[in-house]
C-alpha cells in the first residue's frame, strides 16, 4: 500500500501543478452535452496520471472520466478510479475550487483515496483503517448533532433539472433547516471538506464513480458515514451520495425523504 500510495499522491500532485498552471488560459473547451464541459487541461490532466500511474503499475486497471474504462482486465485486479480535474466548470472560468480526485479499489472495496486542490495546496489522503490526513495531519469530522447548527453542501448536475427527483425541492427545504447549503461545484472537495468537519454534510443526484470514489472513503476514514439518500449502501453507479459527520445522518435523510415526496 506504500508504493501505491506514494505514486497516487505523485500523480495527483504532477495534474495538480498543471491545472495551477493552466487557469485562465484554457486553449480548448468542448461540450459533452448542454452543459457539461471538457477542456484541454482536463485530457492532459489524465494523460498524466495514466501516465504516472502506468509507470509504476503496468497491470492495473482504469476507469477514468475522459477515457472510460479499459477493457480486458479482470474485476479481481486493482482499479485506479480517476476523475482528473472534478470541478471543470470552476476550472474554465478560474473560480478557485477544483481538484484530483484518485481513487484505488482492490476486489470492489475502496482501498485508498487522494484529492488534491493545487490551489489551496491541500491533499486529502485516506488509506483504509488508517485514517484521513490533510497535508499530513489527521482529520475528523465536525461534532455538531443537530442539524439546525449544520453548515452543508449540495450540486447540481447538468441535467438535474430533467430528472424526475431533481434536487432543487431538496435545496429548498433543506436550506430552510440549517445555517446555509453551499453549492461549489466539486463533489470529490466538497467530500474531503465534511471529512474534514469545514462542512457537517453533502449529499447530490446522479454523480460519477470518480466523482465520489475517493471522497467516500476519505470521509469514512474521518469518522464519518456515507450511503445513498435513503441510509442504504452506497451505489456508485448510481451516483446519489450522502455523506455526513454521522450524528446529522437522520436528520438529513428525513429531510430528503420529505422533500422527495412533497414533489
Ligand atoms: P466534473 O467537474 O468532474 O464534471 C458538480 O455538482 C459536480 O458534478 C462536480 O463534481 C462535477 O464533476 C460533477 N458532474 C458534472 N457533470 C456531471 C455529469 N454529467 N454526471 C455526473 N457528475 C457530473
Ligand atoms: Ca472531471
Amino acid at each position: 500500500m506504500e508504493k501505491i500510495e506514494k505514486v497516487a499522491r505523485e500523480a495527483a500532485l504532477r495534474a495538480g501543478e498543471l491545472q495551477k498552471s493552466r487557469v485562465g488560459k484554457v486553449k480548448s473547451l468542448d461540450y459533452k452535452s448542454a452543459f457539461n464541459i471538457v477542456t484541454d487541461v482536463d485530457k492532459a490532466s489524465e494523460a498524466l496520471i495514466i501516465e504516472t500511474i502506468k509507470a509504476s503499475f503496468p497491470h492495473d486497471a482504469f476507469l477514468a472520466e475522459e477515457s472510460g474504462a479499459e477493457s480486458g482486465k479482470q474485476e479481481s485486479e486493482r482499479r485506479w478510479i480517476i476523475d482528473p480535474l472534478d470541478g471543470t466548470t470552476n476550472f474554465a472560468h478560474s473560480y478557485p475550487f477544483f481538484c484530483v480526485s484518485i481513487g484505488v479499489e482492490e476486489k470492489g472495496e475502496m482501498v485508498l483515496g487522494v484529492v488534491y486542490n493545487a490551489i489551496a495546496s491541500e491533499i486529502f489522503v485516506a488509506s483504509r483503517g488508517q485514517g484521513a490526513t490533510l497535508n499530513g495531519e489527521k482529520i475528523s469530522v465536525s461534532n455538531r448533532t443537530t442539524l439546525d447548527t449544520s453548515l452543508l453542501a449540495t450540486g447540481f448536475p447538468p441535467d438535474t433539472l430533467k430528472s424526475v427527483h431533481h434536487n432543487m425541492d431538496s435545496f429548498r427545504t433543506i436550506t430552510n433547516m440549517c445555517h446555509g447549503v453551499r453549492r461549489d461545484g466539486s463533489a470529490a472537495l466538497d467530500l474531503c471538506f465534511v471529512a474534514s468537519g469545514r462542512l457537517d454534510g453533502f449529499w447530490e443526484r446522479k454523480l460519477a464513480p470518480w466523482d465520489v470514489a475517493a471522497g467516500s472513503l476519505i470521509v469514512r476514514e474521518a469518522g464519518g458515514k456515507v450511503t445513498n439518500l435513503e441510509d442504504g449502501p452506497l451505489d456508485m453507479a448510481s451516483g446519489h451520495i450522502l455523506a455526513t459527520n454521522g450524528k446529522i445522518h437522520d436528520e438529513v435523510v428525513k429531510a430528503l425523504a420529505h422533500s422527495i415526496a412533497a414533489k
